[in-house]
């Protein structure tokens, strides 16, 4: 309850910061049983050139395609979802792949006939792109536990690990990390670049500075990050926190 009409949500030029407590979830155009909350996507100021959404599949429920010539990239949050991906050759749906369970990820190059089912209930994370083609050359469908191994410390501090779930050659235009930082680890300096960010924070708290503004942070909070925009964080509290995000990558902005 805000009786005196007040959230931590706001939308900035370049910026915005989305806290649960204002969240409305929709259905999913196209999607069987499923509420949608868009976090992020190209209707906002500025037009981000990606969506971020959530998606509450329950009982019963069955996702739809993305739009033509969008990549999708899901991360399960919670519960367990079924992949069917259909046939190139024979167009008949594939058997179900072994069910995707909380923390495992599946990334969809644009156009790749995939249906998700769920028979209890999951949370999905999910970004999608419209396919920018690079050099040619197509992605390949990625798959995998997006929290095996260690990550790789962060310009050199152990505190700060990434794990890069996505391949970083150029047939790839968008890259999906986890960042994981401990209590009291921060940014090394405040980033200023042409790439955007979407971000969800699974686990934890802190402090995102956005342009000129400090936010508290916590599990639960998105965050959109135009190009250019200064950005810096600093991990609090008695545990770790860890980030899942979204970046541009591999394009020339004028091509
Ligand atoms: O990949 C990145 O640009 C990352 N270091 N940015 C961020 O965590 N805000
Ligand atoms: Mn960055």
């Amino acid at each position: 309850m805000h009786p005196l009409g007040q959230t931590r949500t706001t939308i900035q030029p370049n910026h915005a910061f989305i806290a649960p407590d204002g969240h409305v979830p929709a259905a999913l155009p196209g999607w069987k049983n499923t509420e949608g909350i868009y976090l992020i996507s190209p209707r906002m100021r500025n037009a981000p050139q990606f969506s971020l959404y959530i998606a509450l599949m329950e009982a019963g429920s069955k996702s739809a395609m993305p739009a033509k010539g969008v990549q999708r990239f899901v991360y399960v949050q919670s519960g367990e979802v079924a992949l069917q991906l259909l046939d190139a050759m024979s167009f008949q749906m594939h058997d179900a792949e072994p069910a995707m369970t909380a923390g495992q990820f599946a990334y969809f190059p644009a156009d790749t006939e995939h249906t998700l089912r769920c028979e209890t209930a999951a949370k999905l994370i999910i970004f999608e792109k419209a396919y920018q083609a690079g050099d040619g050359r197509a992605p390949e469908r990625v798959s995998g536990d997006a929290w095996a191994g260690d990550g790789e410390p962060f310009m050199g501090d152990d505190a700060a690990r990434l794990r890069v779930l996505l391949p970083t050659d150029e047939r790839y235009d968008m890259a999906v990390n986890l960042f994981t930082f401990q209590p009291g680890a921060a940014l090394p300096f405040v980033e200023t670049h042409i790439m955007e960010h979407g971000l969800y924070l699974l686990e934890g708290q802190g402090v995102y500075r956005l342009d000129e503004s400090w936010y508290p942070i916590q599990a639960g909070d998105a965050i959109w990050m135009g190009p250019y925009n200064p950005q810096w964080f600093a991990a609090h509290g008695k545990t770790q926190s860890t980030y899942i995000y979204y970046k541009d990558v591999n394009r020339d902005p004028l091509a």
